[in-house]
């Protein structure tokens, strides 16, 4: 039994997750939540019930924030400042790099230790092998939590800037938001032909997202090295095959729009002079302040 207390505010549906976790992993867990209610499951499993939110804290000396955004966050804490002195104040509510730093600063005025945290992890994948949560901050106060927060999943410290774990988060959520886009459009695409089948579609769709998911670590390469890019094709080429799927788009009936916008990038591109399709191409025209 692991008799380390930690408290967790914010029970929607990931806060849930997060309590359940530690009470599973033997922690004497504190919980808070506006609506009481989210709590009745956890408390059946031993939860300990904190009427206000300064009784959560000062119930451990960790405490986990759980919110709908910074705004909540900010609201919620600001009057339990004085209970979280001396304490440590873990936030893995979703939010931008500054919304990061700002209540690290805020926390650190309160003599209290913060760690900003971004979850990789869904509800039911929550303390699984597949799970794990980034965090930043000073290190010190990662190393002094790190093995209760191993039970939330796989804890990764990403450095002393508060503001990396939620810009790292940000960055992987784009990289899912996207592929979840072109999903959505290549299925509207197969499945405007009459033998078209979504299911069918995706399980040729997966294997192939897969396999050219290898080539990333490649391209990454590229990115980091001033060296000629080992990867490169013909932008020429690119063009042509992004024409064609603007093209196919627009006769099976779907939106167009975004492989219109990317034929117009790479005919600027070319119009340059350049002719290779390689990262580093691909940063400097994404880069809007370089
Ligand atoms: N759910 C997921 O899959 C993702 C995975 C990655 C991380 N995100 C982030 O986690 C934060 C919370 O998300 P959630 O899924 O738990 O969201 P909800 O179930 O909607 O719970 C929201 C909680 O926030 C409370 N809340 C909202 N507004 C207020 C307010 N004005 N005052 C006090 N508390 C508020 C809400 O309370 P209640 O409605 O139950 O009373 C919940 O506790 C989020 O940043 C995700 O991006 C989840």
């Amino acid at each position: 039994m692991n008799n380390a207390a930690v408290s967790v505010i914010g029970l929607g549906e990931m806060g849930r997750a997060l309590a359940d976790a530690l009470i599973t992993a033997g922690y004497c867990t504190t919980v808070w939540n506006r609506s009481a209610a989210k709590a009745d499951d956890l408390a059946a499993r031993g939860a300990v019930r904190a009427t206000t939110v300064e009784e959560a804290v000062l119930a451990s000396p960790l405490s986990i924030v759980c919110l709908l955004d910074y705004d909540v966050v900010d609201a919620i804490l600001r009057p339990a400042a004085g209970a979280l002195h001396g304490r440590t104040l873990v936030n893995l509510t979703n939010g931008t790099p500054d919304q990061a730093r700002q209540t690290e600063a805020w926390a650190e005025d309160h003599g209290t230790a913060y760690l900003d945290g971004g979850i990789m992890a869904i509800p039911s994948t929550v303390a699984t092998s597949q799970a794990f949560v980034l965090y930043s901050g000073q290190r010190a106060h990662f190393e002094a939590h790190k093995e209760t927060l191993e039970v939330l999943g796989s804890a990764k410290y990403l450095g002393a800037d508060a503001g990396i774990a939620a810009l790292y988060d940000l960055a992987l959520l784009s990289a899912m938001n996207v592929m979840f886009d072109g999903f959505f459009h290549s299925v509207a695409m197969a499945t405007s032909h009459k033998e078209g089948n979504a299911v069918g579609f995706t399980e040729l769709l997966v294997p192939w997202l897969t396999s050219m998911a290898q080539v990333m670590p490649a391209f990454a390469a590229d990115v980091d090295s001033d060296a000629e890019p080992v990867l490169a094709q013909g932008l020429d080429v690119v063009l042509a095959s992004v024409r064609n799927m603007a093209q196919a788009s627009r006769d099976a009936g779907v939106r167009a729009e975004y492989f219109e916008q990317s034929a117009a990038t790479l005919e600027k591109l070319l119009a340059e002079g350049l002719t290779a399709y390689t990262a580093p191409v691909v940063m400097r025209h994404l880069r809007t302040s370089s």
